[in-house]
Parts: structure tokens; sequence; C-alpha cells
């Protein structure tokens, strides 16, 4: 169909749907018309998730009725307890409202997890971690525990599961429109960058290496998720390769992230969330971000980390 019959097309269910409700939501309307300012599909069609590309009550009413339970892993160790207040909270307010979440807490400071009051049909579950005195380290090392975790507590027990920063906070509605089998989350920093722009690892003797003339997205570390058994196969790639990275004594320049990116530019994920799922605070907001859902919080890295 032509953009302009489309259009009309489009307008023609609008005016009716206003006539029959006239309290129609704004988001209602956005996303009929649709949004035509960015993508929202990926070449190999998986969705782009974009404010008003969804309706959010048929979605509810496709997950609802099938009580699903979401994990969440999320890793706090040294002095990253301390964004673990506002980040619960923030997602107790905004984060799968109304599903079952299951938070799965890595920390070696169990005493400062906060008590934060969790809705029904919600758990957290605190798992002692030891520590390191390099941030890379504790970064890149999520994936191991990760699949250990998969493979012992939720492959064929929970339906979705998310892996999240702890450095974040979620300031609107994130919910069951970003579940599918593997997700991933375009960086706000490099949404609209050319593929050769994009900071993958360019050496090749790194497992997580991307030559110049591929590529397709930059996804960001802070989110990933999915089926349980599609992370398993993720994360299970990704301590792989970083285990052989780390005998070859060579470190991928964004650690884990490199080797997520290069995981999805050879398993593409079957949904994209866009920046609006992880914004960064200290990135001025652009005429493309209707909402910002997650955000990365503003923090001084050399105060935070281990070494730097
Ligand atoms: C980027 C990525 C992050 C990861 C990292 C790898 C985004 C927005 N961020 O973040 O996901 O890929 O690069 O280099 O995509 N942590 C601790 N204690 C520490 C250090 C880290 O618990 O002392 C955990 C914590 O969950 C934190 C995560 O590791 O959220 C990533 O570390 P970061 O936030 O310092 O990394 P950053 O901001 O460079």
């Amino acid at each position: 169909m032509k953009w302009k019959e489309k259009w009309r097309s489009n307008m023609r269910t609008v005016t009716l749907r206003l006539r029959q409700n006239p309290y129609l939501s704004l988001t209602i309307i956005i996303s009929l018309v649709g949004r035509s300012d960015v993508d929202t599909t990926s070449q190999w069609l998986a969705p782009i998730v974009w404010e008003g590309t969804f309706d959010l009550k048929m979605i509810d009413s496709i997950y609802k009725p099938q009580n699903i339970t979401v994990a969440t892993t999320i890793f706090a160790l040294g002095k990253y307890t301390r964004f673990l207040k506002d980040l619960l909270e923030s997602a107790e307010k905004h984060f799968l409202v109304g599903y079952r979440v299951h938070y799965y807490l890595f920390t070696d400071l169990p005493d400062q997890v906060p008590l934060v009051k969790l809705s029904e049909g919600r758990k957290l579950s605190v798992i002692k971690t030891e520590s390191s005195n390099r941030w890379q380290e504790i970064s890149l090392r999520r994936m191991e525990r990760i699949e250990k975790l998969i493979e012992e507590k939720l492959l064929h027990k929970v339906d979705y599961m998310f892996s999240l920063d702890v450095d974040s906070k979620f300031y609107a509605h994130w919910g069951a429109e970003s579940l599918a089998d593997l997700v991933g989350v375009v960086h706000a920093w490099f949404f609209g960058s050319s593929t050769q722009q994009f900071p993958y690892e360019r050496r090749p003797e790194s497992q997580a290496y991307i030559p110049y003339d591929e590529g397709d997205y930059y996804y960001g570390g802070a989110v990933f998720g999915g089926r349980p058994e599609k992370v398993l196969k993720l994360v299970q790639t990704c301590r792989k390769n970083l285990d052989i990275d780390r005998a070859n004594q060579i470190e991928a320049l964004w650690q884990e992230e490199s080797h997520l990116n290069k995981y999805f530019l050879y398993n593409k994920p079957t949904k994209l969330l866009s920046p609006e799922y992880l914004w960064d605070d200290i990135k001025k907001r652009r005429s493309f971000m209707k909402v910002v859902r997650f955000t990365q919080v503003v923090k001084n890295y050399a105060e935070i980390r281990p070494n730097h």
C-alpha cells in the first residue's frame, strides 16, 4: 500500500475510534498511526520497540493469562550496592507491573541490600558472590554467573529473563512489550551511527572481533534478555569466548559488551528495544525519544570503581 493510502486509512480508523471513545489515550492514537521518524523493524524483521509501536492492552491480554514469571539478574558488588534502593523501588513502580518478577541479586555485601517493599507475586533472592579488585572482571564475570543461575534455577522454571545493570533507574512503563525469545537494546550513544563508528572489538586476536565491513546495530551490555534457553546459549558462548581471550591475554574493548555484540551479530535478537529502554542521564534527550523508561544514572567512575 502506498504511504498516502496507508495514512488515509490510518486516519479513518483514528477518527472512527475517537468517535466511539473520545477519551481514547494519545498512546493508542500514536500506535494506530505508527512511527515514521524512526525504524520500527530491523532488516531481519525483528520489531524495534518504541513508544507508539504497540498496543499495551492487547499485549497484556496475551501475556497476563499465561501467568508468566520473569527472572531478573542484578549485580551489585562493592560500592555499587548504593544503586540498589533506587533501582528496586523504581522497578516496583514501572517494571513489568502486574507480572510475577523474581529478582536474583548477586552481591558480596548482603547486609547492604535495602529492604524494599515488593508487590504481590514478586520476590528477591540474594546470592552471595565474590568480588574482584578489577571492575572489568566484575562486569564480564556476570556472564558465567548468569550461566550457572540459568542451569541451576531458571531453565524450564521461568518463562523469560532480563539482565540489568544496577547503576540504573526506571522512569516510566517497561512492560510485556519487551518480551521475546532473544532481546537486545540499541545503545543510546550509537543509535544512528554508522557501523564503522561502532566501538566493536576490532583486533582479530580477540574472540569478540568484528571486521569494519560488518555489523548492523551496537547493543548495550546493560540490558539483555529472552527465554532462559536462548539466554543460556548467549551467556555460554560469551563466557567461552571470554575464557579464550583470557588464556590469550587479551581483553575486549568493552569486556562482555563486546562479546555480546559479536553474539548478536551472528545470532540475531528476535526483538530490539529502542534507546527508550536504556538511556543515559548525561545524554541530551533527542526528539525521537518520546519517553525515557530506563536510564543509566550519573556516577563518579573514579570514586565508585575498585580500580580506575
Ligand atoms: C558499560 C555497559 C555495561 C558493561 C560495561 C562493560 C551499558 C549502558 N553499560 O557500562 O553493561 O557492558 O560497559 O565494560 O551498556 N559492577 C559492580 N561493581 C563494580 C563494577 C561493576 O557491581 O565495582 C556491575 C554493576 O552491575 C554494573 C555493571 O557491573 O552495573 C557494569 O559496570 P559499569 O556500570 O561500571 O560499566 P559501564 O558503566 O562502563
